[in-house]
């Protein structure tokens, strides 16, 4: 068994001082109005207030990450909730929305270094995208909401170069080892 205890850095569930955005598309809004509730309950679980929180509305979910990317790059958040719901149609055109969705939100979070929840379902069918969507097995925007205030806590916390403790860096102060 190991005796190496490594500092760890992890991002507490506490929203005081953090700001939020929500992108959420309105294509499939039945489903995609839930998982934004669910994203607003576990904010404000965690502490959030509504002024801590901005809302942006797109059509669907091809348009959500250039609309993620400029919020992203106006320095307002800390984290962004990426809301939508993509059903499985008899074309391929729901693959292309998939791709390009979940690529492009991916691109905007390492381009802008905020993070991004892809709170995005892909469902074959309706049922399955119900069944996330808070009427039965959980809601994947609760689950996200969870996700945005870890990412954007730990975040802060990497960006100020404090993801060691105090406790930890004061030991290799003492023990560091010889120059060469
Ligand atoms: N947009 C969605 O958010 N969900 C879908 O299921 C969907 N389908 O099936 O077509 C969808 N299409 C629209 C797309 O996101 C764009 O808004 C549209 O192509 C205009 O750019």
């Amino acid at each position: 068994m190991t005796q190496l205890k490594p500092s760890t850095a992890r991002g507490e569930l506490n929203a005081a001082g953090l700001r939020f955005g929500i992108v959420a598309s309105q294509f499939n809004n039945f489903i995609t109005d839930r998982l934004l509730a669910g994203a607003l309950d576990a904010l404000e679980r965690a502490g959030a207030t509504e002024s801590q929180i901005e809302i942006v509305k797109v059509p669907g979910a091809l348009e959500i990450a250039v609309a993620a990317k400029t919020l992203a790059s106006s320095g307002r958040f800390d984290a962004l909730i990426c809301v939508g719901c993509v059903l499985r149609g008899e074309t391929s055109h729901y693959d292309y929305v998939c791709s390009e969705t979940a690529r492009g939100i991916q691109l905007a979070q390492l381009d802008s270094g905020v993070p991004m929840q892809f709170c995005v379902l892909t469902c074959d069918t309706l049922e399955q995208a119900i069944d996330r969507a808070g009427l039965k097995g959980g809601n994947k925007g609760y689950e996200a909401g969870l996700g945005a205030v870890e990412m954007a806590r730990l975040m802060r916390k990497l960006s100020k170069g404090s993801s060691t403790s105090a406790k930890a860096s004061a030991a290799r102060g003492k023990k560091s080892a010889p120059r060469r």
